[in-house]
């Protein structure tokens, strides 16, 4: 595609012992034999290929730019597979700057763009699009499970994973087309053949959709992963939040109905980002502003992957709450019990929570707080396996989305006895979705998208 030479510093703008310059493309070389003087014999070039060599960079009228190392790699050996050239400067942006511009001013390069190093290695088809989406994650990570994330995912691990569900689905189609093609003479047991493909397709879309829940997850790691205290109103929820946090950052206050926006904090338990969310107690007769006030309850369910169910244990259980419980464990997230304000009952007889953790606590003095946190926290693991989470843009959710529903109709199309050649057109579309997602088949819209969020110099 683009056939120039670019220049950019691959290190931040900041001081440090050393700043790196990264230089790709065709003229690459040139730039590096221009600017370089080495100080024995040895040039950084074709004829000592990825080897450091250690000089002096000079500018156009001769003046010593810096003391330097350079390397030189020729293409494909390199990160972009076109020839690249790098310098290792002193880390002061000053110097780094006169460099850059020095390379200019010989006219055999522009500056780079956004993410244009990742853009051609990606176009000269050293990664996918999955894993210049993992060399983002690892340069922007901000904890640890992003950073394992990241780097099973740029070892090819989601590439592998999508590969091979396209090998798969290929696989059908091309047993549907033998049918198409040569209905005539070949002898085809076509129900047969459906049957397997259907059988097939319903793995197909188990596995998309476990990616797809892994990608959601992870777009969740970095900015927290939701947490919600619900339960009947006045029952301590805003007292357990604040005893969670640590503050007095919620009003808690002896009667119905006191909090009523969802109230939300950002923490962390050990390794992991935590949106802690206080909601308003939850209650069928409300009506008016309570009415409003438990339905943004029930979105802060809808968004946490982790709900504490606050009980009162001064208090037998009310109908009401043995059906939210059943209702929070049926919709699949991880519920938490919190049998609250322990300090008051005698003994607390508590009915059964199939399935469930149960976490006996006093707000108030903060009796098995550090519990709760700590089975807050299983959960939150038991959720983030490595292998299980994705590393995918927007777009490319949209993508493996829209491949499970061409899936479905296939499934759909089977089952109404459709013709083959319908068939076999819903999982062509869903192949050519999947090649989208790799970059396989190119979509300008997600690339520029993409390596425009990237930094200059990589
Ligand atoms: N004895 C005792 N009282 C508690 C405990 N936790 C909370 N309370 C009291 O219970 C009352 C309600 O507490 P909140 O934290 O406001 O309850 P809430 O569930 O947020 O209430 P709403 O927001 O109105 O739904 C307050 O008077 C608290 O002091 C506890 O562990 N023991
Ligand atoms: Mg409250």
């Amino acid at each position: 595609m683009r056939n120039d030479t670019i220049i950019a510093p691959a290190t931040p703008q900041g001081r440090s012992a050393i700043a790196c310059i990264r230089i790709s493309g065709p003229q690459a070389e040139a730039v590096l034999k221009t600017m370089f003087r080495p100080a024995s014999k040895t040039l950084p070039g074709r004829e000592h290929p990825r080897r450091q060599v250690y000089g002096f960079l000079y500018d156009k009228a001769g003046n010593l730019l810096d003391e330097v190392m350079a390397v030189f790699f020729p293409a494909p050996r390199s990160y972009t597979r076109e020839d690249m050239a790098e310098i290792y400067c002193h880390g002061n942006p000053l110097l780094v700057d006169r460099i850059v511009q020095s390379a200019l001013e010989t006219g055999l390069c522009r500056v780079a763009e956004r993410g244009e190093f990742t853009f051609r290695a990606f176009l000269n088809g050293r990664v996918d699009l999955a894993q210049a989406q993992a060399v983002m994650t690892l340069i922007n990570a901000n904890s640890k499970l992003a950073l394992d994330v990241g780097l099973s995912q740029l070892m090819g691990d989601l590439s592998r994973e999508v590969a091979s569900i396209r090998e798969t689905l290929m696989g059908y189609l091309s047993s549907l087309e033998v049918d198409i093609n040569f209905p005539e003479e070949v002898e085809i047991d076509e129900s047969g053949v459906m049957e397997d493909v259907k059988t097939g397709i319903e793995k197909v879309v188990a596995r998309l959709s476990r990616m797809l829940e892994g990608a959601r997850l992870f777009s969740k790691v970095e900015e927290g992963i939701r947490v919600a205290i619900v339960g009947a109103p006045n029952v301590g929820k805003s007292s357990l939040f604040n005893a969670l946090l640590g503050r007095d950052r919620s009003i808690v206050y002896d009667l119905h109905g006191t909090t009523r926006d969802v109230v939300s904090e950002v923490r962390r338990i050990k390794d992991v980002n935590v949106v802690l969310m206080d909601t308003a107690g939850l209650m069928e007769s409300a009506e008016g502003v309570d009415r409003l006030a438990v339905e943004r309850s029930r979105m802060a369910i809808e968004e946490a992957w982790v709900v504490v169910m606050v009980l009162d244990a001064s208090r037998v259980l009310t109908e009401e709450e043995s059906a939210l419980f059943k209702d929070l464990t049926r919709s699949f997230k991880k519920v938490i019990v919190a049998v609250n304000k322990i300090d008051l009952a005698s003994s607390v007889d508590l009915p059964s929570f199939e399935g469930c953790d149960v976490v006996q606590v006093c707000a108030k003095d903060g009796t098995g707080i550090g519990e709760l946190e700590e089975k807050i926290y299983t959960a939150i693991k038991e959720l983030l396996s490595v292998e299980d989470l994705v590393i995918l843009r927007r777009t490319q959710m949209e993508l493996v989305e829209s491949a499970l529903e061409h899936l479905k109709e296939v499934e759909g199309y089977i089952r109404a006895g459709e013709s083959v050649e319908l068939v076999a057109e819903e999982l062509r579309l869903a192949v050519s979705d999947l090649d989208r997602v790799l970059g396989r088949e190119l979509d300008v819209d997600l690339l520029e998208r993409m390596f425009s969020d990237f930094c200059i110099g990589k």
